[in-house]
């Protein structure tokens, strides 16, 4: 899209990604440049956060470490542990990866989200599936929960902005939730849809050009695979409003903007959909967004990813380390 105009110095080389002193200077030379950050996100919204983003070390944004809104969090009884899904990084501290969050129905920054759905309501919530389906239904949160087997995992998501974290989250495979509303075989996309109230969800007000409601969509055959995983919870209790509470997708081998958060529909369709940022930014956005390190984004190489919270980094794996489990719907 022509109206995002991207200022030079915001080529990040690779090396840059890696080098926090590099990063000090930048920003030292961007702030000469009279680039703020909010500067640059308002002058670049709603592409996402910005090299700044990536290589900014957390620190700074997390401290003082506050223990989120625990109370406000119902903590989820015998949750059991499914460890098909080996991880060998460390897990992210729960108040990094609760204070650093891409949600732009909220805002194009991720510090203030956190902040910003506190007041967040995630009840009444129901989530209608229709479409292809022979049982068409509407599912209110708390009944669906109760009909579920829930199960936590841990694996890892990885934005496109390259950066990565690894979290328990909770919740079910999403095939438990295809086999109750029995898919026609004329059905081959899922389309996830989040709630739209710009009441609620100030940069729905902020940016109206955005093609809102955020809308995100899979194959059928991805649907079905295993990893993929209808989170409502984390951190073994419910989901918070920034995690896309109380309900979102997760899918650990695609790029984050995949997952999307707090589903209000979900439908089983036969031609494949527009999707949210595929239709804003094609170029930054692709489609099918298999974590790759080969592809590098248009703005930066995808080579390497940091972890939040520990900035440690590393190669970027392709199928974000899933390829056993995924690799095969590619072929
Ligand atoms: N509805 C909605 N879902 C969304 C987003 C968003 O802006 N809106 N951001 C996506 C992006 S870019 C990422 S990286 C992940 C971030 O999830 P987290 O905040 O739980 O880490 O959510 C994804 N899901
Ligand atoms: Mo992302």
């Amino acid at each position: 899209m022509s109206h995002i105009i991207i200022p030079k110095a915001w080529k990040i080389p690779e090396k840059e990604v890696t080098d926090e002193s590099v990063y000090r200077n930048r920003r030292h030379f961007l702030k000469l440049m009279g680039f703020t950050a909010l500067g640059i996100a308002g002058a670049l919204s709603p592409a996402p956060a910005l090299a700044e983003k990536i290589i900014a070390p957390l620190a700074e944004s997390l401290d003082p470490p506050i223990k989120l809104l625990q109370n406000k969090y119902r903590p989820i009884p015998d949750l059991k542990r499914n460890d098909d899904y080996p991880y060998m990084r460390q897990l992210t501290d729960e108040n990094v990866a609760g204070k650093f969050n891409n949600f732009y129905e909220f805002s194009a920054e991720k510090e203030p989200v956190w902040k910003m759905t506190n007041g967040f309501k995630d009840r009444p919530w129901s989530v209608e599936v229709g479409g292809l389906v022979d049982k068409p239904g509407t599912f209110a949160i708390d009944e669906l929960l109760s009909t579920m087997s829930l199960e936590e995992r841990v694996t890892r998501l990885r934005c496109v902005e390259a950066w990565a974290m690894i979290v328990p989250w909770s919740g079910f495979p999403l095939s438990d939730l295809i086999d109750k509303v029995q898919p026609k075989s004329s059905a081959r996309y899922v389309k996830f849809t989040t709630f739209e109230d710009a009441e609620i969800a100030p940069g729905q007000k902020r940016y109206p050009k955005n093609p809102w409601p955020y809308t995100e969509a899979i194959t059928m055959q991805e649907a079905l695979n295993e990893l993929s995983f209808m989170a409502t919870g984390i951190y073994g209790h419910s989901l918070p409003a920034q995690h896309g509470g109380p309900i979102r997708l997760v899918l650990p081998w695609k790029y984050g903007f995949k997952s999307i958060k707090s589903i209000v529909r979900i439908d089983f369709i036969e031609q494949k959909p527009a999707t949210f940022w595929n239709t804003l930014l094609p170029n930054e956005y692709e489609y099918e967004a298999n974590v790759n390190p080969d592809i590098p984004h248009p703005r930066w190489s995808q080579r390497r990813e940091k972890m939040i919270g520990t900035g440690e980094i590393y190669a970027t794996v392709k199928y974000n380390g899933y390829g056993d489990f995924v690799a095969s719907l590619y072929s």
